[in-house]
């Protein structure tokens, strides 16, 4: 029973049970699903499921706590507007859940194994439960603010690479293309030679809860939402990780462009991007 991992702290509890219910469901309809259709245009895919888990996790957490505000990706109208639009309606809520109900759309619909569900609560503003779950491994990574981070219940500790040369790092192109496409070149051009290798493989949250896990020591993104970023962002600092906007700013809810570490490189890893010119929009 997942619940017992991380003692029996009722919020813990439910963001584990919820997105490990919502991730079987998923996992469930790989290959067995419909009504596909395009958001903004051919990259941005959106399908029954991510609409079925959306409004499962709703029923689920408000069950528990019907009082709680929940944003989640398909609650809010595409692109970056509404999506800003839809953080600052509901910012100031005392217990506020930010949730992907799947993370990584367009590897589900190929069938591309490496999707989660990703569901953090913030309370006034400041994240205190981050979980990622991928169904396909059956991997849980749980993160509660000062109480580290744990997957199965193993505590989990960023990658201990002081250098980018020994570093396997992560990024992402979002879907809306053109939005960052020049940005997200010049980054991997600037990263590219400095590194061991350069993984994407299309999902934020799972790619920051592999840098939480030691499995990368670093992921950048640009143009992302809360929450993509928000349980992931818990997972790696309570692993002992470091996480800041591309331009070096501490992390919150409204980053967009982020930069997750181990640390030790995350300096450097900032220093490349500022002087490739990939940081901004
Ligand atoms: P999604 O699968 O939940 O849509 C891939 O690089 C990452 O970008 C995924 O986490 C993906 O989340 C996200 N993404 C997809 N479409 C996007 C869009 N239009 N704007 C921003 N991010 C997007
Ligand atoms: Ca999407
Ligand atoms: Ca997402
Ligand atoms: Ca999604």
């Amino acid at each position: 029973n997942n619940d017992a991992i991380i003692g029996s702290k009722s919020f813990t509890a439910v963001a584990i049970n919820t997105a490990s219910k919502t991730g079987q469901w998923i996992q469930s309809k790989l290959g067995d699903f419909n009504s596909l259709h395009t958001k903004f245009s051919s990259h941005d895919l959106v399908t029954e499921v991510d609409k079925g888990a959306e409004k499962m996790i709703r029923k689920l957490i408000h069950t528990h706590f019907p009082t709680h505000a929940i944003l989640g990706e398909e609650g809010v109208a595409p692109g970056p507007k509404a999506a800003s639009a839809a953080l600052s309606q509901v910012r100031d809520e005392e217990y506020l859940w930010i949730v992907d109900p799947l993370d990584g759309t367009t590897n589900f619909v190929h069938g591309f194994p490496f999707f989660s569900v990703s569901i953090a609560l913030a309370y006034q503003g400041e994240i205190i439960v981050g979980v990622v779950y991928n169904p396909v491994h059956d991997e849980l990574f749980v993160a509660e603010k000062g109480k580290g981070a744990y997957l199965h219940g193993k505590r989990m500790q960023v990658s201990a690479e002081e250098k980018l040369s020994d570093s396997l790092i992560a990024t992402g192109f979002p879907a809306d293309r053109e939005f960052a496409l020049v940005e997200n070149m010049k980054g991997i051009q600037a990263l590219s030679p400095q590194v061991r290798n350069i993984r994407m493989a299309g999902s934020a949250a799972l790619h920051l809860a592999y840098v939480a896990a030691g499995r990368l020591s670093g992921f950048w993104e640009i143009g992302l939402n809360a929450w993509d970023i928000a349980a992931g962002a818990l997972l790696v600092q309570e692993s002992g990780g470091k996480v800041t906007d591309t331009a070096g700013n501490p992390y919150g809810l409204d980053v967009r462009h982020v930069l997750a570490t181990n640390g030790p490189i995350h300096q450097s890893f900032q220093d490349s991007l500022e002087q490739a010119g990939a940081t901004a929009l």
